[in-house]
């Protein structure tokens, strides 16, 4: 294979699974502006996910919601994926919107609810052993608010007492990966706020804890790379959150905001050889559209995505090698850079045409008429929103 030909491959066979919630409604605190032909079901969600995976080909897989994405029958619903040429993936799990959480769910000081917290991300495996998903997404909104509310140590215990218990429960080809967040709901500490604790949490509960990277989870200025390049490099990495921000955890697009930032996160996966779907590196996103039209916004953020991916596939490393090895700072970013610097569309292009898909996906959606055609179609019935 000419390098070329290499790149066409990697670009072929990448695979970015998306996440329900960003086809239903979302907003702020502030306002949440509803669109028209929003799914009002789990089945409906996955419809519309798989018009994304249809023009792109690179999104064969959809991240569900629990509670948000309930449904009895479990299997079928995996069945409804398959019919539409997807699969369900992975599945998240929620502990931030219950009343009882208000103190936290695994870190909560009253073991009542630290139960009722654990019986929910045990559910949450048995959802995965009926829909087939590998990975059980865990994110914490555990935290306080003012120092002294609750002590630190403690609720790492309790923390490491409820991974440990879902550790348990996995399956042979079942993993769990951890999120972390640096503030938000909490203000003073966030129960997992940061890699490294991610990173303990996740060693003291067994190799089937990883740790999942949101980009948009850390404070400004972090360095995301170094994190990732940490994290492969421990063999802990299990997936990314992708999305972008500009202020806080603000979910808009993959590489809207800093697109050399996502190439920078790309080249270390790929100097990793980390972006093979077996590798255990899951791309997933985790956006919301608040007033952007969704399965366009989502095969966008799938092309971006894309474009940063083969822009470090194009990163010469035997010459990066090189300059590096010589010491030649200029000519070490330089080679970086031209990598950035290429015009990769037309490749893509070469890509989507070679996998039958028009060279055009965004174009290709319009002109399929489905978003007309939900917009005339689901009207009753209440649509799907972030939180339900
Ligand atoms: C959280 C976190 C989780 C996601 C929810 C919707 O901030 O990023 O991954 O499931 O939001
Ligand atoms: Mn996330």
């Amino acid at each position: 294979m000419t390098s070329n030909q290499a790149v066409v491959a990697a670009l072929r066979s990448q695979r970015i699974e998306l996440p329900s919630w960003a086809f239903g409604n979302s907003g702020t605190r502030f306002k949440v502006f509803a669109q028209k032909g929003v799914p009002r079901d789990p089945y409906e969600k996955i419809a519309d996910a798989a018009q994304v995976h249809r023009f792109t080909g690179v999104a064969p897989t959809v991240a569900l919601h629990i509670p948000w994405d309930r449904v009895d029958d479990y299997a079928d619903l995996a069945r409804h994926a398959a019919d539409h040429g997807v699969a369900l993936g992975t599945i998240n799990s929620n502990t931030f919107q219950d009343d009882d959480y208000m103190l936290g769910s695994v870190c909560h000081p009253d073991a009542r609810v630290r139960r009722k917290a654990l019986d929910h991300l045990l559910g949450c495996v048995d959802v995965m052993d009926a829909t087939g998903s590998r990975d059980l997404k865990l994110w914490f909104a555990d935290g306080t608010n003012y120092p002294g509310q609750d002590s630190i140590r403690a609720r790492q215990d309790r923390l490491a007492e409820a991974l440990t218990a879902v550790h348990a429960r996995l399956g042979p080809d079942q993993r769990m990966v951890l999120e972390y967040k640096f503030f938000e709901p909490s203000f003073y500490t966030m129960d997992v706020p940061d890699w490294g604790t991610s990173y303990m949490q996740c060693v003291a509960a067994g190799p089937k804890a990883m740790v999942v990277v949101d980009t948009g989870h850390h404070a400004p200025g972090t360095n995301i790379e170094f994190i990732v390049a940490s994290l492969l490099r421990a063999g802990r990495l299990g997936g990314f959150d992708f999305n972008s921000r500009f202020y806080a955890d603000d979910d808009l697009m993959v590489g809207s905001a800093d697109p050399f930032q996502l190439f920078r996160i790309m080249h270390e996966v790929v100097q990793a050889g980390a972006l093979s779907p077996d590798s255990g590196v899951a791309f997933m996103l985790d956006q919301c559209h608040n007033i952007e039209p969704k399965i366009p916004g989502q095969i966008r953020s799938v092309m971006n995505v894309q474009e940063a991916t083969a822009k470090a596939l194009l990163v010469d490393a035997d010459a990066l090698a090189a300059a590096q090895a010589a010491g030649d700072v200029l000519g070490a970013n330089g080679v970086l850079m031209d990598a950035f610097d290429t015009d990769v569309r037309p490749l893509l292009a070469e890509v989507r045409s070679g996998l039958g898909l028009d060279p055009d996906p965004l174009g290709a959606y319009v002109r399929s008429g489905y978003g007309a055609a939900i917009v005339a179609e689901r009207v009753g019935g209440a649509q799907a929103g972030w939180g339900a």
